[in-house]
């Protein structure tokens, strides 16, 4: 019989509260990944004709996957809010404004992948409520460093579709099973590499990096011979990482003197993962989990993978 997404019920002392989230996760991500497969024929690729809050064109179906994921968050019962890349505001789902859970999520990450048919990815990352459950649930309540993270991971759609995730004890991929329509256990237990691998990094913004890292990653290279893979969607560059070893990184530079990663729900949840597989997530001198977020769409620069690797760039 095969492993499904209710083995993460039995997984850590989050397993059984996480597991209804998740599987909430897995409905949106076969939703999603259904839509982007027929997008094409409903005219639903393109841009939506206004900006997000990042001030990035929305896609159309940044769009939609934003709808379908609070619709399916809301569906759990077990969720209080949504902080989205997509919304500028923390989103409260009225009728469960009592509940624990915020969920922070980047629904449709790399969607500038979409019109060449590149891999883009849902993010997410799941904390516990500070203000009591009788008020209602506030963006402080986002505000909590990786450390106080319960559930993260992320959603690949790729030829195939993969929901990687963790509950605090270890990382575990599973891949979406079409002809029984339901996530199965494929990756038992992933950890990165310590050595091999990959780079990855937008390497044309080499010239405007901040804080030496051009120098840095021009030791690192030469010091460690790595090839370079870059997608330009962090879920796809994350999950080769994590599977073959190497680092991920986007420094700040001068046109994103603060990083262009999000740090809530994007470098938080994959430095959660990285962790937990093993690696290393580190940002401005700190790890990225022991950043304490101060504004829900924050941006920081990441530098995440194997410890090896992540300590030769970082000197
Ligand atoms: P660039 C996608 O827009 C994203 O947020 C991440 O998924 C990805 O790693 C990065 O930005 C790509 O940025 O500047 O290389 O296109």
């Amino acid at each position: 019989m095969p492993t499904t997404l209710n083995n993460i019920a039995k997984q850590g002392v989050n397993g059984s509260t996480m597991m209804p989230v998740i599987q909430g996760v897995g409905r949106a991500a076969i939703e999603i990944a259904a839509v982007l497969r027929g997008a094409v024929f409903r005219g639903a690729l393109g841009e939506a004709g206004g900006e997000n809050v990042q001030g990035e064109q929305q896609q159309m179906l940044d769009v939609l996957s934003d709808e379908i994921f609070l619709e399916e968050m809301r569906s759990t019962g077990f969720v209080c809010a949504v902080g989205s890349e997509e919304q500028e505001n923390l989103l409260v789902i009225e009728e469960y404004s009592h509940a624990d859970y915020l969920v922070l999520v980047d629904p449709l990450d790399g969607s500038s992948n979409l019109d060449v048919d590149g891999p883009v990815g849902t993010i997410f990352s799941i904390v516990k409520r500070i203000t009591a459950n009788a008020d209602q649930p506030l963006v402080s309540d986002t505000l909590q460093s990786g450390r106080n993270v319960i559930a993260a991971g992320y959603v690949l759609y790729g030829p195939s579709t993969m929901l990687v995730c963790s509950v605090g004890d270890g990382v575990h991929g599973y891949t979406f099973n079409p002809a029984v329509a339901r996530f199965e256990l494929s990756h038992p237990d992933m950890r990165i590499p310590e050595t091999g691998g990959y780079y990855s990094v937008n390497e044309s913004n080499k010239d405007s990096w901040l804080d030496g890292m051009g120098e840095n990653l021009k030791r690192m290279k030469a010091d460690t011979g790595l090839g370079m893979r870059y997608v330009g969607a962090m879920v796809a560059d994350m999950h080769r990482t994590i599977l073959k070893g190497g680092v991920f990184l986007y420094p700040a530079d001068n046109k994103n003197k603060t990083g262009k990663l999000r740090l809530l729900y994007e470098a938080i949840p994959m430095g959660f993962i990285m962790e937990q597989a093993g690696g290393k997530s580190v940002s401005s001198g700190i790890a990225v989990l022991d950043i304490v977020p101060e504004a829900l769409h924050q941006r920081v620069p990441v530098y995440l993978g194997s410890t090896t690797n992540v300590d030769s760039l970082l000197g």
